[in-house]
């Protein structure tokens, strides 16, 4: 019998035979399509036409029709490393042979403290306590649990109330969509949590249209949040939660000094500041965390999707140091937070993550993401023009190109030219009608360039 992991460098040919061999296997008969109700998707169209992706390797996916697709957006602004990257695929196939799972209430295995203190030593200064979960919806759910639950143990349980931002997205959980601002993700399901407020989202096509990076105008937005706590009392505010740059609607950047006048409110009120860095975490900014990058101290941040690189499901939440210690004061039998996950801090996991944590370090991604960024910002705004085009933003890795709607058809527009730029073998994210561009930190500027250029291409074949 073979020592678990000894047979997991398989060769490069052996695996491309198994992949092709895989590919072959899976075409499957409409009739097979039936089962599956499948997520954000238009089950009815997508089922008419399916696109089915069967095999991936660093920018590439490859589809069940042999077609090979340049990724322009890290499978779901997840897989920072690129895809089935070597490292990865072998850490997870070694771990899966030694242990497949461990109970994580009041039992443990070494690869969860590991992964945490690989994690703590690249976190803003101070947040230095890891708490897992598995995606970014459950991540998000536990932060605000966390923030709700740190003021009841510090005797100030009238701070019940949590703050948002339209547009924000935090996922699908119940807490998620009542702070997030996303209409479509919530009107179709009545009741939210109470007690949650928003701020006004900070996009301004008038006064920030084809800003380079962060636009210069709008921190004063940030004064919106004065109002709200003038309107509850800071009394009964428990947690302002934001992403460092919204993403799923859109690539809103932070306009110049708006995070810190955020953070300034929240320390004069006692109110934690929760950074929602699924998206901006591990790398896409150039920096580890969008905190580093925009130098603003969170209190908790909310992480997901880059952690593993997307090779296995995996959230977390990062907490100040101050606020795990206010949980440390009962008695030291006592369980100090009634929350968690069959699944926190799952082996294979751990292990995915530790190795996309090395792997980022030892090819110098973020430093990789950083040099990159002038060439993707040059590359997104030279849409400027292009028929249809109203906006392009950026900042880090992630870019944005919104289109002016269809008369009577909103989203319609940019979901075919989703269409079409698949068709022609590059995959992009569209979001009402905002295209958005985030590829893998491993992306050459020849790549960037096809991206850019087989937008622009099919923007001249659309009405
Ligand atoms: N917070 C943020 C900031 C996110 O972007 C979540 C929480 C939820 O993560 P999970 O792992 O529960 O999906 C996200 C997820 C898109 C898109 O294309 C973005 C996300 C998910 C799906 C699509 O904009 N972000």
């Amino acid at each position: 019998m073979p020592s678990p992991g000894a047979d997991f460098a398989l060769p490069r040919q052996l695996r491309e035979d198994a992949m092709t061999l895989l590919s072959d296997q899976v075409h499957l008969k409409p009739e097979e399509l039936d089962s599956l109700w499948m997520p954000f998707t238009a089950n009815r169209q997508f089922k008419s036409a399916p696109r089915m992706l069967v095999k991936a390797e660093g920018m590439y996916y490859w589809d069940d029709q042999g077609r090979k697709i340049l990724d322009g957006i890290a499978g779901m602004w997840c897989c920072n490393l690129g895809h089935n990257h070597p490292k990865v695929v072998e850490a997870i196939r070694a771990q899966a042979n030694v242990l497949d799972y461990a109970p994580p209430f009041q039992m443990a295995h070494p690869l969860q403290f590991e992964l945490a203190n690989r994690v703590s030593r690249i976190t803003p200064p101070g947040l230095n306590k890891v708490f897992y979960t598995n995606s970014g919806s459950e991540s998000v759910d536990t932060a605000l649990k966390i923030a709700l639950a740190y003021h009841r143990v510090r005797g100030e349980g009238s701070r019940v109330r949590l703050i948002g931002r339209e547009r924000g997205y935090h996922g699908v959980g119940f807490g998620g969509i009542s702070v997030g601002g996303m209409g479509t993700n919530r009107k179709m399901f009545g009741t939210l949590m109470s007690g949650v407020d928003h701020m006004p989202q900070t996009w301004n096509l008038k006064e920030q249209a084809y800003s380079h990076g962060q636009p210069a105008w709008g921190a004063h937005l940030a004064d919106e949040l004065e109002k709200i706590v003038a309107l509850h009392d800071a009394s009964t505010i428990a947690a302002v939660i934001v992403e460092p740059v919204a993403g799923s609607a859109g690539v809103l950047v932070p306009p110049v000094g708006y995070l810190e006048r955020l953070r300034e409110i929240c320390t004069k009120h006692g109110i934690l500041l929760i950074l929602d860095e699924v998206i901006t975490g591990f790398g896409r900014l150039g920096k580890a965390f969008g905190a580093e990058y925009f130098n603003v101290q969170p209190d908790l941040i909310t992480l997901a999707k880059g952690l593993t690189s997307g090779a296995v499901p995996m959230g977390a939440v990062v907490a100040h140091d101050a606020v795990y210690e206010a949980f440390m004061s009962g008695p030291p039998q006592a369980i100090e937070l009634f929350h968690g996950y069959t699944y926190s801090g799952h082996p294979l996991a751990c292990t995915a993550g530790i190795a996309a944590l090395e792997a980022y370090q030892e090819e110098k991604l973020f430093e990789r993401a950083a040099d990159m960024a002038p060439h993707f910002e040059a590359a997104v705004h030279s849409l400027k023009g292009s028929r249809h085009v109203i906006d392009c933003r950026n900042l880090g890795l992630m870019g944005a190109i919104e289109l002016a709607p269809r008369e009577g058809a909103p989203t319609a527009r940019a979901f075919e030219v989703f269409l079409k730029c698949y068709e022609k073998g590059v995959l992009i994210r569209t979001t009402g009608d905002i295209i958005a561009l985030t590829p893998s930190l491993i992306v050459e500027k020849a790549e960037i360039d096809r991206l850019v250029s087989t937008v622009a291409e099919v923007l001249k074949t659309v009405d």
